[in-house]
């Protein structure tokens, strides 16, 4: 991939010496978690390519949109609507944030005691390492936790950022403010992209939103199944490249991917031994690559049928319905968005509740609390979370980690332990 893109990355304005490194370490990384795994899908033939191409394709399609005029918009949570930007024209790209680099760099404008997503996100940008941040022509925050609604401001410094008021309370009042924040996201992306976004356009984007949220809700039912046709590795994938590939491709191959495990569920061909225990992951968000904790997981017996994460579900759970009128179109998708269910807001019973409704479903033997160092809101969190899982009498392991690799041992034992508590049933 180098050679080919290579004057595409100088000309975008990346440090091509650090973008080598980065990219040395990829495969590798990426061969021993992903490709290492039996019974995979031969629908993930997709995904590896995407991941192959990671800093190729996707980033000369970029480019070509932007050579044609079209805008790009960088995001870190899921509460950046998506469709208003489509609905201008633009293409809306989750950035990754999931690898410690660029650290040093980092802490000469943060402190060192911060959430590693918001390092790695900083050190992305002043090593100029990642394509995808160099594409943007604008960053869209949001005030969720103090340590991000900090950082944007001295990201501010160095590229045009947005920021959104998402409200801590979901009260009336709060659904209000949040309501104007939208229109005020809307006059922002036309103002950006010099597009009137029309109720035609805003219809489409809704409905293409929609679709890719069908597929990875799908593909989300399939792990129903016992055995689990596929692995939690291979979905959190494909969850992760959910927010940055071209929409209309990516829900194709989920589709054909669902398809290729509706047959291998129907002769109760799973991707673990039947009996493997089944967790569900929650927690603070897993972006590209950190697969540190899931793999873990899957390396020591048991299978993850579904993420209670914002790389997970709370990215696609609940449709926004569709409406007559740019101002009922933009009502849907305010409350859409206000229904997530982020340890930014207080109370969050809505997870709690979420939570327990997700153990039924997928008839999950244990749940696995993940959190990032520094994460105020998930690690308090953790507390309610504990009360009301142990209520209902479901296993539980608290894990707090960066994306060293230091941890991984320490970590292995201690995941080793709670899934030979949940095999022996002492719950
Ligand atoms: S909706 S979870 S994507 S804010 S891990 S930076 S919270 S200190 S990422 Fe998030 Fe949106 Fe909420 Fe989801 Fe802060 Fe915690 Fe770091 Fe976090």
């Amino acid at each position: 991939m180098a050679r080919e893109y290579r004057s595409m990355w100088e000309s975008i304005g990346l440090d091509l010496d650090a973008h080598d490194q980065l990219l040395q370490a990829l495969p590798p990384a990426y061969g021993n978690v992903y490709l290492s795994q039996d019974n995979r899908p031969a629908g993930m033939e997709y995904f590896d390519f995407v991941i192959n191409e990671i800093h190729g394709q996707r980033i000369q399609e970029l480019q070509e949109h932007k050579a044609n005029g079209g805008k790009v918009f960088g995001t870190f949570c899921v509460f950046v609507p998506e469709e208003i930007i489509r609905a201008a024209g633009g293409i809306c790209i989750g950035l990754c944030s999931g690898i410690e680099i660029g650290s040093a760099q980092a802490e000469k404008v943060l402190p060192r005691n911060i959430c590693p997503l918001i390092k790695s996100f900083m050190g992305f940008k002043l090593t100029r390492i990642c394509p995808y941040f160099e594409s943007c022509d604008l960053i869209v925050g949001e005030t969720t936790c103090d340590g991000k609604k900090k950082a944007f401001e001295v990201l501010n410094d160095y590229i045009p950022v947005h920021v959104m008021e998402v409200p801590q309370m979901k009260r009336e009042k709060d659904k209000s403010l949040w309501r104007s924040e939208l229109l005020d996201f809307v006059s922002k992306v036309e103002q950006t992209t010099g597009r009137t976004i029309t109720p035609d356009s805003l219809r489409t984007s809704i409905m293409e939103v929609n679709d890719k949220r069908r597929a990875l809700l799908r593909l989300s039912s399939l792990r129903r199944h016992d055995p689990a046709p596929i692995s939690g590795l291979d979905c959190l994938l494909i969850e992760q490249i959910a927010v940055y590939d071209d929409v209309r491709r990516f829900i194709s191959n989920v589709n054909g991917l669902c398809d290729e495990l509706d047959a291998r569920a129907g002769r109760g061909h799973g991707v673990r031994a039947p009996g493997a225990p089944r967790i569900i992951l929650t927690g603070t968000p897993m972006a590209i690559p950190n697969w540190k904790v899931p793999h873990i997981i899957e390396t020591s017996g048991a299978v993850i049928v579904a993420e209670e994460l914002c790389t997970g579900l709370r990215y696609f759970e609940n449709l926004v319905p569709q409406a007559d009128t740019i101002e009922d179109m933009l009502d849907s998708i305010a409350e859409r968005y206000l229904g997530i269910n982020c340890a930014c807001f207080t109370p969050n019973d809505a997870r709690m509740e979420r939570l327990l409704q997700l153990v039924k479903e997928y008839n999950a033997d244990g749940v696995i609390h993940c959190s990032l160092t520094f994460c105020d809101p998930y690690l308090v969190e953790t507390n309610r979370v504990e009360r009301i899982l142990r209520e209902a009498g479901v296993p539980l392991l608290k894990i707090e980690t960066d994306y060293g690799q230091e941890d991984s041992g320490q970590l292995k034992t201690r995941i080793e332990a709670f899934l030979e508590m949940i095999r022996q049933g002492e719950k």
